[in-house]
């Protein structure tokens, strides 16, 4: 059995990128232990603080963050920091060669409640000789050269690409290593299940409503076959699922608040899942365009995201 460290020394992985993805993974393994202590710890429940985006932090929002900005501004080899839950982007060594962002602690509400949340992280390459700024920042997903997500679950998993196809591990707490357990992921182009939170089927599009509506009618439907649905409030975890067995994931625009293109973030969410999600062969796009091509105005920005079974994507795009 092949751990980590041994498949990112046999790859092209840049020594440099190999050691920022081990201060990453290592630090989501202290993420996982927090978790795992659980109500025992005290560090359940509401911090009091409000992130950049007006929502409330966890504890453990405030403390997976900490932990990972506190790691990553120290390894030689990140240039800055861009958090979900960072107001602003934090520059590291002037001399380093990486920018990573991150949200620390995906699905944030299913903390208090046991269930399933996740680190999410995106690296790019970028040299420079002045202190980054969050111009610098501002790359289009297509440059990704790293994404990958741990995700905190029955058992702890680092899903990884560098742009060579998407390879699963599962922590081997014994051995205190992520160990290679599925590699080179692939999602088949079709599927009978989605992902969406049909709570908020009024304030969709339209069009949106009609494929959704298409969908559930099943047999009965133009679409002639039936659809399940599945829905675990942590991004971190439908796409676990989708990369697992197959599936699309629809966050799309809503009109609760027209202003916000959708809910998920660009670089913390939709990008690094879209990186993924092209590796293993399926698609991700917002209502207009891929996601790997947007070009980011802003760190914080928000996008509408369909991701998942390539040919299952096309047909929700083309309502
Ligand atoms: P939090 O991390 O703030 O809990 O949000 C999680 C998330 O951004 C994404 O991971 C989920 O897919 C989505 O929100 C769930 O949103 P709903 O509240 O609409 O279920």
């Amino acid at each position: 059995m092949q751990n980590l460290p041994d498949v990112l020394a046999a790859s092209a992985t840049p020594k440099t990128l190999q050691d920022v993805l081990t201060v990453t993974t290592d630090t989501c393994i202290a993420i996982s232990d927090a978790l795992k202590q659980g109500s025992l710890a005290g560090i359940l429940g509401m911090a009091g603080n409000e992130n950049v985006q007006g929502e409330e932090q966890k504890k453990l929002d405030v403390i997976s963050n900490d932990m990972l900005k506190e790691a990553l501004v120290a390894c030689p080899s990140v240039r800055a920091i861009a958090s979900e839950e960072e107001d602003y982007i934090v520059p590291a060594n002037t001399q380093g060669e990486y920018f990573i962002a991150f949200d620390p602690l995906d699905g944030s509400s299913n903390i208090d409640i046991n269930a399933m949340v996740g680190t999410i992280f995106s690296i790019y390459r970028q040299t420079g000789d002045k202190p980054a700024v969050e111009e610098d920042f501002l790359i289009p997903g297509k440059e990704q050269v790293a994404a990958g997500y741990v995700l905190y679950g029955p058992s702890t998993m680092l899903v990884l690409t560098t742009g060579d196809g998407v390879n699963m591990f599962t922590y081997d707490p014994t051995k205190n290593v992520f160990t290679l357990t599925n590699q080179n992921v692939q999602v088949g182009k079709d599927t009978q299940e989605f992902a969406i939170n049909m709570s908020n089927q009024r304030f969709w599009s339209t069009n949106m409503q009609n494929y959704v509506n298409d969908l559930v009618k099943g047999k009965e439907g133009i679409r002639d076959k039936n659809f399940n649905m599945r829905w675990v409030a942590a991004m971190v975890g439908d796409v676990h699922r989708i990369l697992c067995r197959g599936g699309i994931f629809i966050y799309p625009w809503d009109n609760k608040d027209p202003s916000k293109a959708g809910k998920l973030r660009l670089m913390y969410e939709a990008n690094p899942m879209a990186m993924l999600l092209e590796q293993a062969g399926g698609k991700a796009h917002t209502h207009t365009q891929r996601i790997l091509d947007i070009q980011p105005e802003a760190i914080h920005q928000r996008v509408a995201v369909i991701l998942g079974a390539a040919n299952e994507v096309d047909k929700c795009l083309s309502y």
